[in-house]
């Protein structure tokens, strides 16, 4: 017999155990490279995780706090001009900024499903849990996956859908790469669907870089980390110790670059892929990209993947955006 109700909590999984391969295939890739590069997705492993909330805390870094004061401003509007019924978060956030729009969609009547998708199937877990016991009679539908390669296996929507891609993440991608994500995402928008993205923008140099050297060195303790995850995954022997945190902002890019410099010259072995890697005094290796972006920038990156802006919302300062857009 069929059940009567949809389970209110369901959570599917797209990562098998080839999805571990990745990290090993970036550290060969990136290692092998006369630019040493690491992709910052490896940064979050629990420690990491814990690392970045506190970088959340810090005086500098203003993005978190300001994009939550954004959606906290005009949640209820961007309920109103998108209808939305279901929320699709990608890279599932923090919880209070999903409660924001959700809570939002609850008073406007429309809201039915919720949809976090995340790598991290603790994560998933967790949020899917946590908004079905405080939203009765909300349906869940996790999917623990990797946003770049499996949003096809969203369920279809129920209704008019709103993709939350929050924090400035989309700015870890490089503008080519940017591009096609965007475009992904355009094709499981649905009906109606719209897509708010949250991105930092372009300022003062001093005030980004600021953001990424803060005085307590909670930034550095997070770039550091992920030379303890590539240790601890693929059984390396980096001395952690011998690298020093590097972030500064690319006038010409309009990024956010950090690296890790090698103090002296380093030899390390990554067991697991029986490699030896050899990094000369001060070489660097770089670990993110964070691309800030200008009002232009952000319509024309929308625009090569088929999408309009339908409303732009920012602080007081101009510090950071949230925009909605929808396929043009
Ligand atoms: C999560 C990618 C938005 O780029 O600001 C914070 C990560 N790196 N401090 C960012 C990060 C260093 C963050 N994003």
């Amino acid at each position: 017999m069929k059940p009567i109700l949809e389970a209110a909590v369901e959570v599917r999984s797209h990562l098998g155990p080839d999805d571990e391969r990745t990290l090993a295939d970036d550290v060969l890739d990136g290692l092998t490279r006369p630019l040493k590069e690491l992709p910052p997705k490896h940064f979050y492993d629990a420690r990491g995780s814990e690392l970045f909330d506190a970088i959340c805390e810090l005086p500098e870094y203003y993005q978190t706090r300001t994009e939550r004061l954004i959606l906290e401003a005009n949640a209820d509007e961007i309920a109103a001009l998108t209808g939305a019924v279901e929320l699709v978060e990608l890279g599932s956030g923090s919880a209070t900024k999903t409660r924001v729009l959700l809570d939002a969609m609850a008073a406007a009547g429309t809201l039915a499903r919720y949809a976090p998708v995340d790598v991290s199937a603790t994560t998933v877990h967790a949020v899917a849990e946590l908004f079905a016991e405080e939203y009765p009679g909300l349906s869940v539908a996790g999917l623990v996956a990797d946003f770049e390669r499996h949003l096809a296996h969203l369920r279809k929507p129920l209704g008019p859908r709103l993709i939350a891609f929050l924090g400035g993440t989309i700015g870890n991608f490089t503008p080519g790469s940017r591009r096609r994500l965007l475009r992904s995402i355009g094709k499981v928008l649905g009906p109606g669907g719209h897509l708010l993205l949250g991105t930092d923008l372009v300022k003062e140099p001093r005030v980004l870089e600021a953001a990424y050297n803060d005085s307590a060195g909670v930034t550095a303790q997070f770039n550091l980390n992920v030379l303890h995850v590539v240790n601890r995954e693929l059984g390396a022997n980096f001395d952690v110790g011998a690298f020093e945190h590097v972030a500064f902002f690319d006038r010409e890019q309009e990024w956010i670059e950090m690296r890790l410099r090698a103090r002296a010259a380093q030899h390390v072995r990554v067991e697991a892929l029986d490699l030896e890697v050899d990094f000369a005094a001060r070489e660097e290796l770089r670990t993110e990209i964070s691309a800030k972006f200008t009002p232009e920038r952000l319509c024309r990156d929308l625009a090569a993947a088929g999408m309009e802006i339908v409303a732009r919302f920012t602080d007081p300062d101009e510090r950071f955006a949230v925009s909605l857009a929808r396929l043009a």
